[in-house]
């Protein structure tokens, strides 16, 4: 009888344990993406943005210092891709949808969609 009172006194414990643990990991990420918020404002925010109209990015240049987060938005019904050319970003974008993507590139790259190879820009580090 008092052996098991011991088993759901620890088990109790061990329950309670996971659930701060789960709480404050989530604190941990809130606090994560306040910075990263932070780092947005200072590096331009709204102006890093690429639309993809008539198989086209626009702008096709976009210059960057440090890591960037750069919101590409697809206004065409076909599906692109935004993939950089070293490999390091390779998004889908469907059409009508838009994702946001952190570059982080030490030196001027290209990109390129991989269904329509025409469709090229080019990310300078200024
Ligand atoms: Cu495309």
């Amino acid at each position: 009888m008092r052996k098991s009172k011991w088993v759901v006194l620890v088990a109790g414990l061990f329950a309670l344990s996971i659930v701060m643990a789960a709480c404050s990991s989530d604190e941990g990420g809130g606090e994560g993406g306040g910075e990263t918020t932070g780092a947005d404002v200072g590096g331009g925010g709204g102006d890093n943005a690429i639309v993809i109209e008539g198989f086209a990015f626009n702008p096709s240049t976009l210059t960057v210092s440090g890591p960037t987060e750069v919101t590409i938005t697809n206004n065409d019904s076909a599906s692109h891709t935004f993939t950089l050319d070293d490999g390091s970003i390779d998004e889908e974008i469907g059409g009508g949808e838009s994702t946001t993507v952190t570059i982080d590139v030490s030196a001027s790259t290209g990109f390129v969609c991989r269904f329509h190879p025409q469709m090229t820009g080019t990310i300078e580090v200024s």
